[in-house]
C-alpha cells in the first residue's frame, strides 16, 4: 500500500494558528470561484463554495501530485465528477502551482481559455478527464482504478512498488442519481478496488431544489450493499473529520470508499446558501458583497489571493518534485533489478507497440463458405494480445458472442488483477466509461464488446472518448438484420449512421476475414480517437485476394475490390456483409454486358481523409450510375452515390425471422442491386 507521505503541510487542523491559515486557504478557493463565475457571468459558484474544505484537505494533505509535472506516472488521479464545479479544480490547480495562470482564471469560460465551462481533458494541465455529463466521471475513475490495479499486480515486486497510487474523486448528488454510478459502483465493489476513494458532496440540493424531490434512498446503505467502505462526515467544514475519514479510506485496501460529506451549497452566502439558486448562476454583485462581508473577505481586489495562502498551497510544488524524484529513484532501482520488466513497463506506459506486434495475425485463405467477421475478430484479437500486453478488455456479458476473450488468460478479479479478461457484467455504459478511464490512466489499449444495437447504451461514453481523442476499441457484433431471429429489438438500423455522425470516431465495417485483420491493425495503431469494429454474426466468404483488390486498402477507407476492363458503366459500393451481394450483382450484370466496378467501403471516415485524386480514382466523377448497399439506414450514402444515385438499405425496423427471409423480404439482395443499376443506366 501507499506510504503515508508526511510532507510539510501535513499537520493538525485544530491548532488555532493553523485554523486561521486553513480558513484563509479555503476562502481563497471559494472567492476565486465566486469572482470567476461573476466575471464570466455564467457558471456554478455554489459547489466550489461548499466543497472547498474537503478539496483543500485532500489536495494539501493527501494527494500525491506534482504540479510541475502533471503527467508523472505514479501520481494520484483526481476526478471532479461534478464537473459543473469546474472553478473548484481550476482554483486548486492555479493555487498549487500548475501551469494555469491567474489570467486564465479571470478568463473563465472564454474563447480559447484553459478554463472552459467544464473540465476538458487536454485543455488544462492537471485535468485527468473531461467531466460534466454527470455520472461519467464516477465510472471513469473506476477505469483508472482497474488500470492501477492491473499494472501494480503485473509489475510491482516485493519492495519495488512502482505503481501504487489512489484515484480520488468528488461526486455529487447528480452523479449518484445517474444510472451509470449504480453500474460502476456495483462493479467497483465486486472488484474490491481499494484504491478508489470518492468524496460525496452531500449538499441535499440539485437544480430543481432539494434532493428529496426525487432522491431519497439511503446512499450510504446503498454503497455498503455494493461492498464499499462507507463513512459520513456530518459537517463539511470540519477539516479534522474529513482528514480522519480520508485516512481511514486510504487504510481500507480491500474496498472502494465513499465518504459522504454533509456540505452546504453556496456556503457563506447569506441569501443563497443551501438553496438551488446557489447552483447555476453568479451570486450577483450585491450577494457577492454580502458573502465577502459574511466570511470576512476583502471586497477588493477581486481574485484576491493572500500571500500566506499562496505560499501554503505552493508547497505542493516542492513536495511534488520530491515525490516524483523519489519515484524516479525507485524506478531506476527497479530497472536495474528487473531490466526486462522495467523496459516493458516503460514501453507499455508510453503506449509504444512492441516490434512485430502484428506478426501472429494470420492471412486468411480464400474460403467460399467463410466465417463471421466476429469469429475472425476473436482470432485476430488473440493474435495481437499475445504480443501486446496493453491490449486489455472484455465484454458486457456477451464474450461468447462477441469473441472478446483472450485465450489462456484468466479473469481480472479481486486477487487476480494481473489478468486481462474483464467481465463488465451487463453494464454497457459503465464499461465504455471504464475503457476511457483505462486509456486516460495510460498503459492500455482497452477494448469492450457488446452487440452493435447496444451501442446506444454506450453512446455518451463513446462521445467522451471521441472528445478526449482516446485510444479505445469497441467490438460491436451482430451488426445488422443478419442476426436473424432475435428480431427488431436486436437488429441495428440507424446505428452505423449515428456512429458515423460522431466526430473523431472511426467506424470500420469489414467485409471479410482479411479486412477484419486489417481493421484490427488500424484500431491498434490509431491513437487519435476510438475505433468501432462493426462485425457480423453470420458467415461471410473469405475473398480470394488473387482476384480482388488487396485487403490492406481498408486503411484508405474504400477501394476498388473488383474492377472491369474499360470505364465502368456503374459503380456499386458496399460495406461488410453486403460486399458479397455487390460482387454477385456485378457478375449478373456482366452477363448482360453491363460493366460494374465493385467498391468495398469499410470506412467513410478513412475514405474522406484521402487525397482527392485517390477518391477520384475509386469513384471516377464521370461515372454517375452509382448504387450503394448496406443493411442499415440509408442516411448519408448519397454523399458517395450522388443525388441521382440509389441506396439500398433499411429505413425501417427489422423483424424476427431467419436471416435469408429477412434479406429477401427487405430487398437487401443482389437482384435489387441489378435492378437498381439497370434502372440508372436506362435513364
Ligand atoms: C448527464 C447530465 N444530466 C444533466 C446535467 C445538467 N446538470 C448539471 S448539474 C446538475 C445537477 C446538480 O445537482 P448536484 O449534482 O447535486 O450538484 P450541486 O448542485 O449540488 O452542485 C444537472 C442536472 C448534466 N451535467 N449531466
Ligand atoms: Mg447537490
Amino acid at each position: 500500500m501507499c506510504v503515508f507521505i508526511n510532507y510539510s503541510h501535513t499537520r493538525p487542523y485544530m491548532n488555532a494558528q493553523n485554523k486561521a491559515l486553513d480558513e484563509l486557504c479555503i476562502n481563497t478557493i471559494r472567492f476565486l470561484s465566486v469572482d470567476a463565475v461573476q466575471q464570466a457571468n455564467s457558471g456554478h459558484p455554489g459547489m466550489p463554495m461548499g466543497a472547498a474544505p474537503m478539496a483543500y484537505v485532500l489536495w494539501t494533505k493527501y494527494m500525491r501530485h506534482s504540479p510541475r509535472n502533471p503527467g508523472w506516472p505514479d501520481r494520484d488521479r483526481f476526478v471532479l465528477s461534478a464537473g459543473h464545479g469546474s472553478m473548484l479544480i481550476y482554483s486548486l490547480l492555479h493555487l498549487c502551482g500548475y501551469d494555469l495562470s491567474l489570467a486564465e482564471l479571470k478568463n473563465f469560460r472564454q474563447w480559447q481559455s484553459k478554463t472552459p465551462g467544464h473540465p476538458e481533458y487536454g485543455d488544462t494541465p492537471g485535468i485527468e478527464t473531461t467531466t460534466g455529463p454527470l455520472g461519467q466521471g464516477f465510472a471513469t475513475g473506476v477505469g483508472m482504478a482497474i488500470a492501477e490495479g492491473h499494472l501494480a499486480a503485473k509489475y510491482n515486486k516485493p519492495g519495488h512498488e512502482i505503481i501504487d497510487h489512489f484515484i480520488y474523486g468528488i461526486v455529487s448528488d447528480g452523479d449518484l442519481m445517474e444510472g451509470i454510478s449504480h453500474e460502476a459502483a456495483s462493479l467497483a465493489g465486486h472488484l474490491k478496488l481499494g484504491k478508489l476513494i470518492y468524496l460525496y458532496d452531500d449538499n441535499h440540493i440539485s437544480i430543481e431544489g432539494k434532493t428529496d424531490l426525487a432522491f431519497t434512498e439511503n446512499r450510504l446503505q446503498r454503497f455498503a450493499a455494493y461492498g464499499w467502505h462507507v463513512q459520513q462526515v456530518d459537517d463539511g467544514n470540519d477539516l479534522e473529520a474529513i482528514a480522519k475519514a480520508l485516512a481511514a479510506a486510504r487504510n481500507e485496501n480491500g474496498q472502494p470508499s465513499l465518504i459522504a460529506v454533509r456540505t452546504s451549497i453556496g456556503f457563506g452566502s447569506p441569501n443563497r446558501q443551501d438553496t438551488a439558486k446557489a447552483h447555476g448562476e453568479p451570486l450577483g454583485d450585491e450577494e457577492r458583497k454580502l458573502t465577502k462581508e459574511n466570511l470576512g473577505w476583502p471586497q477588493e481586489p477581486t481574485f484576491y489571493i493572500p500571500d500566506e495562502a499562496l505560499v501554503h498551497f505552493r508547497k505542493s510544488v516542492d513536495s511534488g518534485l520530491e515525490l516524483e524524484q523519489s519515484w524516479t529513484r525507485s524506478f531506476r532501482n527497479y530497472l536495474d533489478t528487473f531490466p526486462e520488466d522495467g523496459a516493458r513497463f516503460e514501453k507499455q506506459l508510453k503506449g509504444e507497440l512492441p516490434p512485430d506486434w502484428d506478426k501472429d495475425i494470420p492471412v486468411f485463405p480464400a474460403d467460399a463458405k467463410g466465417k463471421a467477421t466476429r469469429v475472425t475478430s476473436g482470432v485476430v484479437l488473440n493474435a495481437i494480445a499475445k504480443n501486446v500486453p496493453a491490449l486489455m478488455g472484455g465484454s458486457a456479458d456477451l464474450a461468447p458472442s462477441n469473441k472478446t476473450l483472450i485465450d489462456n488468460e484468466n479473469s481480472f478479479q479481486a486477487g487476480t488483477y494481473e489478468k486481462r479478461n474483464i467481465h463488465f457484467g451487463v453494464r454497457e455504459f459503465c464499461m465504455t466509461a471504464i475503457l476511457n478511464g483505462m486509456a486516460l490512466h495510460g498503459g492500455f489499449i482497452p477494448y469492450g464488446g457488446t452487440f452493435l444495437i447496444f451501442s446506444d447504451y454506450m453512446r455518451p461514453a463513446i462521445r467522451l472518448a471521441c472528445l478526449m481523442k482516446q485510444h479505445v476499441i469497441y467490438v460491436l457484433t451482430h451488426d445488422s438484420i443478419g442476426l436473424g431471429e432475435d428480431g427488431p429489438t436486436h437488429q441495428p438500423i440507424e446505428h452505423l449512421a449515428s456512429l458515423r455522425a460522431m466526430p473523431n470516431l472511426t467506424v470500420l465495417r469489414p467485409a471479410d476475414a482479411n479486412e477484419t485483420a486489417e481493421a484490427w491493425k488500424f484500431a491498434v495503431k490509431s491513437n487519435k480517437g476510438p475505433t468501432v469494429l462493426a462485425l457480423t454474426r453470420q458467415s461471410v466468404p473469405t475473398l480470394d485476394r488473387s482476384n480482388f483488390g488487396p485487403a490492406e486498402l481498408l486503411h484508405r477507407g474504400a477501394y476498388v475490390l473488383k474492377d472491369v476492363d474499360s470505364t465502368p458503366d456503374a459503380l456499386i459500393l458496399a460495406s461488410g456483409s453486403e460486399v458479397k451481394l455487390a460482387l454477385e450483382a456485378a457478375e449478373i450484370l456482366a452477363k448482360d454486358g453491363t460493366s460494374a466496378r465493385v467498391i468495398s467501403m469499410p470506412s467513410w471516415e478513412l475514405f474522406d481523409a484521402q487525397p482527392q485524386d485517390y477518391k477520384n480514382s475509386v469513384l471516377p466523377e464521370h461515372v454517375t450510375a452509382r448504387v450503394a448497399i448496406e443493411a442499415g439506414a440509408t442516411q448519408g450514402w448519397h454523399k458517395y452515390v450522388g443525388m441521382n444515385g440509389k441506396v439500398i438499405g433499411l429505413d425501417h425496423f427489422g423483424a424476427s425471422a431467419p436471416i435469408n427471409e429477412l434479406f429477401n423480404n427487405f430487398g437487401i439482395t443482389a437482384e435489387s442491386l441489378v435492378l437498381a443499376v439497370q434502372d440508372l443506366i436506362k435513364r
